[in-house]
């Protein structure tokens, strides 16, 4: 489809919930062969599975809370998307949230809270979080708000009401720009891609936060500029070997060392990869690559799945894999009404 088509809001919002359901499988190993990666994708194809077997995570529990958010109030509002935090955590505690983050969404359900975000500002002795669960659930801004402004001005907002440190909310605002440019068929162009994520961050960057927070955890001086220049000497090396991008660009749960690391495994996947089947799509190598990285696979997965799904849009998805995975029909649904939305801007 055109820029902004509905095939493009269904797939990014779709393969965002696959990522998450099929990488929660890995979650956490320190190896994954591809072959492992291929049997468990292969898996998906047994006609006996299906139905939402696959459970979604925080990442897709988080995601749905801003997806309805924005849908129901016509735009961001920070009460209620902490109130649908807050009781989504309450409902569901068990979807695998990062152990710091409970507190907040603890914190969030008291009636007498008089500022949204004083809890994520209190974590970890008050430097914040800078773990990547702001721009795991970030899709949905790119998703609503055609201007750029609006995406960043929104990620950022929406992200800190858990994440306040810069490391945390700044790797939101990457994650969301990718799929803002994804949406507009700027992955035809991998090269000027990577150029305007790299010029946008170099502007996002550019406070004293940012550098106050670079400095304290000894990153350079604008961290995710620095990643995504690392990217894009990964993206000009004919060969790349899962080692090097892990140790280049990380796959933890820290945003810095996974929102450059998704993004990588999607400019990576443009083109077809040796071992990998012949009959993959884009999107199949995107998630299956992601997965082959280990580490903090889900939220990875989930994140690459957002940026491809946004470029190669919903026909790319491969229907058994939607059947298994929780949430993924409910997604579909809801990125024609954002899609709607989007287009009344
Ligand atoms: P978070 O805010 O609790 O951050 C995640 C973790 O990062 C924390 O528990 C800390 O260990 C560490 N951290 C973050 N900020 C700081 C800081 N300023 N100083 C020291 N340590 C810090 O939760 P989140 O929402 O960011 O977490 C997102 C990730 O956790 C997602 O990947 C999600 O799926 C989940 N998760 C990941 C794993 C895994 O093995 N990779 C396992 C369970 C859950
Ligand atoms: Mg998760
Ligand atoms: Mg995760």
């Amino acid at each position: 489809g055109g820029p902004a088509s509905l095939s493009r809001f269904r797939g990014a919002l779709v393969a965002g919930v696959l990522g998450d359901c099929i990488g929660g499988e890995f979650e956490g190993a320190e190896e994954v062969p591809m072959e492992s990666v291929l049997q468990h994708l292969s898996g998906l194809d047994d006609e006996t599975k299906g139905n939402g077997v696959l459970e979604y995570s925080d990442d897709t529990a988080m995601t749905r809370c801003v997806v309805q958010s924005l849908l129901t109030r016509a735009g961001f509002d920070e009460q209620d998307l902490a109130r649908r935090f807050a009781k989504e955590y309450s409902t569901s505690p068990g979807r695998g949230y990062g152990n710091g983050v409970i507190q907040v969404l603890k914190k969030l359900s008291s009636f007498q809270l008089s500022d949204v975000y004083q809890p994520a500002r209190d974590q970890f002795n008050g430097r914040g979080s800078f773990g990547n669960g702001g721009a795991m659930r970030t899709a949905p801004f790119a998703l609503t708000f055609p201007d750029r402004a609006d995406v960043k001005r929104f990620a950022r907002l929406g992200a800190m009401l858990t994440h306040s440190c810069s490391l945390g909310y700044n790797g939101a605002i990457l994650q969301a720009l990718a799929v803002h440019f994804s949406l507009q068929g700027a992955l035809d162009l991998p090269l000027q891609f990577i150029n305007d994520l790299i010029a946008e961050m170099e502007e996002v960057e550019d406070n004293k936060e940012a550098r106050n927070d670079a400095r304290i955890l000894k990153e350079a001086e604008k961290p995710f500029c620095e990643r995504l220049h690392r990217v894009r000497d990964l993206m000009n090396r004919s060969k790349v070997s899962i080692e090097e991008v892990i140790s280049e660009l990380g796959n933890g749960i820290a945003a810095l060392h996974s929102v450059p690391t998704a993004i990588f495994c999607v400019l990576h996947c443009l083109q077809p990869l040796e071992g990998l089947p012949e009959s993959y799509g884009g999107l199949e190598r995107t998630i299956a690559y992601s997965l082959a990285l280990g580490g903090d696979t889900d939220t990875i997965a989930c994140m690459a799945g957002a940026i491809a799904g946004a470029h190669y849009g919903i026909e790319a998805i491969p229907q058994s894999w939607i059947r298994c995975c929780e949430g993924a029909e409910d997604a579909d649904v809801n990125a024609e009404r954002l899609h709607k939305l989007y287009h009344q801007f």
